[in-house]
Order: C-alpha cells, then structure tokens, then sequence
C-alpha cells in the first residue's frame, strides 16, 4: 500500500507530494467522487442476521462483491413452504459492507438452475435504475456493473424485475451499508434484521406449498409479516444474543414490498436511532418507523438481562402473522433497574386462530390433514402453543385463580364430549377442577374441527392425562348437536 502511494506520489510535485501523500481520509477536502482507490478487496458476504466485520480505518478500496440469486424452497412457518426468490441463499439477502468511496465492481449472477430473470437495484447507487438497467440477467448467466459509494448511510437493494411487486414479495430484497471514513462506532453486538410481508394463496397456517398470491399482495393484504423471512427466524433457539453491559447495534431495513414497519423493541429504549439509515442521530427513542424500501440503524445498551421482544408494533403483525424477534440478554440483574418477579412467556407469537368472545362465525378446515397419532401430536402442539399455552401454560399447569390447568384435570379427564364442546363453543360460569373452584371465561376458540381434534390429542395424552384420541369426526357431532 505504502509503495504505490510513492509510486504515485513520485510522479507528482513535490508541493503536491507533500499535500496529498499523508493520510487521504483525513485530510481535508478530497471529495468522494475523487477519492483515491487503494488495492483491491473482495467483500464479505454473511447472511442474516450475521453482518461482516466493521471497515474500520480501512482506505477506500476496490471491492469486490459476487452475489448470487437462488430460487429455492423454504419454510414460511411450521408445515408452510414457500418457493423464496434469493440473493444469495437467504431472505433477506447477503449483507454488503462497504465503506464512503470505496469502488464497488459487482457481479450479480443468475444460477442456471433458475427459472426466471432477474436484477438488483441498490438504493446506495448513484446511477439509472440503481443499477437495475445494467444487472438484468438471465438464469445460467451472469452480468458485472461499477459503481462509486458517494453517500454513507444503510441502503436497502431489491429486484427490479417485472412484476417488480412479485420479485420483492419473493423475498429478493437486502441491505448495503455504506460506513462514513473512520467506520462507525465500535459496538459489542452487530445484527441485520429485515421486515418483510408475504401473501400466499392460502391463509396464514394452512399447511403444504403456498403459492404466492398477487391479488393478496395488489390488496396489501398480507398473510404473513416476518422478520428474517419466516416467522421463527428470530426466536426460541434462532434468537439473537448480548451480555448484560454490552452494546447492540441492530441493522434494520425493511423490504415490503407493501407495509411500513413501526419497529420497537419491547423493554428496551433505542439510545440512538440512525433515522431512516441517515446521518441525523435521534436519541431516547420508542419505536421508529421503517418505510418500505428504508431501512434504520437503532443502537442501544442492554442493562438488564431476560428477552426482549422484537416486534413490529402494528401489533396484530407481531403476534398473528410472524413479525416477532428475540433478543437474549444475559448476566447479573440489576435490581436498581428492574426489580420483579419474572414470568417468562407473556410475549409469545399467538398465530392465526381467530379467538371470539362466545358467538358464531365460520373456520375452514385444512386441506392437509393428520395422517397418524404422531402427527395428531405434532400439528396439536402446533396449535396449542400458539393458542391455549397464553392462558393454561407451557406443561397445562394453569395459572392459580384464573386459568385451570389442563395437567392432570379431573374435568377434562371426565368427559370428552364436555371438553370438545369447552374448546369449540367457549366456556364461562363456575367449574370445579381438582378440587379448586374458577369462575371466569375462555373464549370461543375459532379453530377447524382438525385442530380441535389434534389439540384435544396433544392435551388428553401429555402432562398424565388419560391418553384419549380425539377424531374430527367425534368433534363435528359436538358442533352439530
Ligand atoms: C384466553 C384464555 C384461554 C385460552 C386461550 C384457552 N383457555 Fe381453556 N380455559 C380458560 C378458562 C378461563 C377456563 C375456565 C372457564 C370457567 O371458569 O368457566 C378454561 C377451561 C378449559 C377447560 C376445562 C377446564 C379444565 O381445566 O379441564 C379445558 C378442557 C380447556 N380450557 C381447554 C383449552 C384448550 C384445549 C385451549 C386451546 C385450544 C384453551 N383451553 C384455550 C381460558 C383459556
Ligand atoms: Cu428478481
């Protein structure tokens, strides 16, 4: 490095020599389109919510960055798949790093595998299209753009492919990261986190392949709002982590293709919001809003341990169609900032069961039903975590004086009949289980005849209860009475 500035330098002035040959970032007014070029680099690429490492003090650089798009099957949710469109394997794509100046050469190609053409618009990009009017590419090919990073800040890219709205509802959409000279602020933690809305042609939770559904996505009506590109890609064992005392930095962009994300995380304060991935700084903030398409760089310090949950606050998003992350935090609590009992749970995805105070309305069974007691299990714990765990708890221990518990109950091990009609018209007025009195109400629960029957299942043969099947058919002759 040091050699090809006295190469270069040598050919100049001495004057001039001794103006520029020090350190080029620093120094005074070089304008970014100027900046010189030192040797080239091939970028780090990492899939989320993984970031590559920081550009530090490096020199602005030529980099090189080999992206490509993949068509694949993956799970939207448990027992739901989706054919995702990818830039580089994941949903969202492969996170750029780049720095202020750098001299990005990338090579976007299309695997042959593929069915269809595609192309990138960068939003970092100075130039037609962001770069879509030079990258479209057919599937076994490949095509190579340049372009210079005048403007710091975090820039969403995505396809810009006809129908442009499939491309992105696809999954095709990431960000790329432009740090100022200098790099940004050390941090303990990095993480890239992206928002996305799907529309499939069933509805949230049927099972088997879903194909994508334009007039859903023409509507906005979206089935599924996640983060990472399924619902679970952030929580149980996919959770992000931190120590008690260090500091996070979270990359957060939003790829539509339709809605505007109010993100927030839940028991945590954003010390500093990068609002909308500029350069102006807002500190002390709630929730910051995510347009389609932008993207927003929130820093804070986790003091406390515990999880915290990441959400889109439009809130029916976070907790019926997916848009919900975990951060772990652990270490020693902190009893000056948090003191309590904890009661780990209260914030847990619900999924798609409609729940109604007792009344009528209509639920459509699934097209993919069990197919034996092993899946009755599976799909009923499914249903149960989702749907009763809120109220009768992880292992059906209730809670005293309000829920009672499924575990070992004399009421749900008396009658079968009595059960299937508590879960599938609600029930209020005082009842005695194990020998405790509640008077309280479960809502109805709008759920299809199947999970009802799968649900009962998991219920009557977990925590020391009876061991009863339940068939749809037993709980359609309780609907029908
Ligand atoms: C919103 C909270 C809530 C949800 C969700 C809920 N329940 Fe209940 N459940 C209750 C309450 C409250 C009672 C007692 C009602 C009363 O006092 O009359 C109850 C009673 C019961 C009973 C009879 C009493 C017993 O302990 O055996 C059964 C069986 C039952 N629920 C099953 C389920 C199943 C299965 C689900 C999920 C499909 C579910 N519940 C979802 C609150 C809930
Ligand atoms: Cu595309």
């Amino acid at each position: 490095m040091k050699k090809r500035n006295i190469i270069s330098c040598g050919a100049l002035l001495i004057m001039i020599l001794f103006m520029s040959c020090k350190d080029n970032n620093q120094k005074k007014e070089v304008s970014t389109t100027d900046m010189p070029i030192s040797r080239e680099m091939k970028a780090e690429l990492t899939s989320p919510p993984n970031v590559p490492r920081s550009v530090g003090r490096r020199k602005a650089k030529k980099l090189i960055v080999n992206m490509e798009i993949l068509e694949e099957e993956g799970e939207l949710t448990d027992g739901v798949k989706y054919v995702y469109w990818t830039f580089g394997g994941s949903v969202p794509g492969s996170f750029i790093r780049t720095r202020v100046g750098d001299e990005v050469e990338f090579t976007l190609s299309n695997h042959p595998d593929n069915k269809l053409p595609h192309n990138i618009d960068l939003h970092a990009v100075t130039g037609p299209g962001g770069g879509a009017e030079s990258s479209f590419v057919a599937p076994g090919h490949e095509k190579t753009f340049s372009f210079k990073t005048l403007n710091p800040g975090l820039y969403v890219y995505h396809c810009a492919t006809a129908p442009v709205g499939m491309h992105i509802a696809n999954g095709m959409y990431g960000l790329i990261l432009v740090e100022p000279a200098g790099g940004l602020p050390q941090v303990d933690k990095e993480y890239y986190i992206m928002q996305g809305d799907f529309y499939t042609k069933g509805k949230n939770g049927e099972r088997g392949l879903q194909p994508f559904d334009m007039q859903k996505a023409v509507d906005e009506n979206a089935d599924y709002v996640v983060f990472n590109g399924s619902v679970n890609a952030l929580t149980g064992d996919n959770a992000i982590t931190a120590k008690v005392g260090e500091t996070v930095r979270l990359f957060v962009g939003n790829g539509g293709p339709n809605l505007v994300s109010s993100f927030h995380v839940i028991g945590e304060i954003f010390d500093k919001v990068h609002v909308e991935g500029g350069d102006t700084v807002n500190e002390n903030v709630q929730t910051t809003l995510i347009p389609a398409g932008g993207a927003a760089i929130v820093e804070f310090r986790v003091d406390v341990p515990g999880t915290f949950i990441l959400v889109d606050h439009s809130i029916f998003r976070a907790f019926n169609k997916g848009a919900l992350g975990m951060l772990k935090v652990e270490g020693e609590e902190d009893k000056r900032i948090y003191s309590g009992e904890i009661r780990e749970g209260i914030y847990l995805p619900e999924g798609p069961g409609i729940q109604n105070m007792p009344t009528t309305d209509e639920v459509v069974e699934s097209e993919i039903p069990a197919k034996s007691f092993d899946e009755q299990m599976k799909f009923g714990k499914q249903t149960y975590m989702q749907t009763c765990f809120a109220c009768h708890q992880a292992e059906g221990q209730g809670i005293p004086n309000a829920f009672p518990p499924l575990a070992n109950s004399d009421y749900l091990n008396a009658d079968v009949e009595r059960a299937i009609d508590v879960v599938v018209n609600g029930l209020s007025g005082e009842i005695t289980v194990n020998g405790e009195k509640y008077n309280s109400v479960m809502t109805k629960q709008l759920l299809s005849s199947e999970d009802v029957a799968n649900v009962l299942t998991y219920v009557y043969n977990s925590w020391g209860n009876s061991g009863k099947v339940v068939t749809k058919e037993m709980v359609e002759k309780v609907k029908n009475k």
